[in-house]
């Protein structure tokens, strides 16, 4: 039943596709769900924590929770001060431009660092404290 689901839902996979990617787009499922996860409220004009660091080639979720009002999270795919040229240093696995949040819920964003760096989030939803709400991913290099 599953698998039948996920071939109509798939109809172009290619022929190596392994079992489990074909069947679980759920972020939380024990075998997608990265080692790190990092809860992030988003209260009054802040994130709490306003930082997080990880490492090139970490995979991380920050778990975003809009807490007594509904808020948006743009994650910048550029470092600050990219020059034009520049290729995105953070990917993105299920990734939106702007995640939109409801009122209490919690949206689990799962990111990659590929280059070091220093990428800002936003609200991206016009909310009373829209403006100074902001926050950076830090991104440095493996030893
Ligand atoms: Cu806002």
């Amino acid at each position: 039943m599953f698998l039948a689901l996920a071939a109509m839902l798939i109809p172009a996979a290619p022929a190596v596709v392994r079992p489990q990617i074909a069947q679980q787009p759920d972020p939380h499922s024990p075998t997608n769900r990265p080692v790190r996860v990092i809860s992030i409220a988003a209260k009054g004009s802040t994130f709490d924590p306003a930082v997080v660091q990880l490492k090139v080639d970490e995979k991380i979720e920050l778990d975003v929770t809009a807490v007594g009002q509904p808020i948006g999270i743009r994650i910048s795919p550029f470092t600050d001060g990219a020059k034009a040229n520049t290729p995105p240093g953070l990917s993105f696995l299920f990734g939106e431009d702007c995640y939109k949040i409801k009122k209490d819920q919690t949206v689990p964003i799962l990111i990659e660092g590929t280059e070091p760096g220093t990428y800002t989030f936003r609200c991206c939803k016009a909310c009373g404290n829209h403006k100074s709400m902001e926050g950076r991913i830090i991104v440095s290099a493996n030893p």
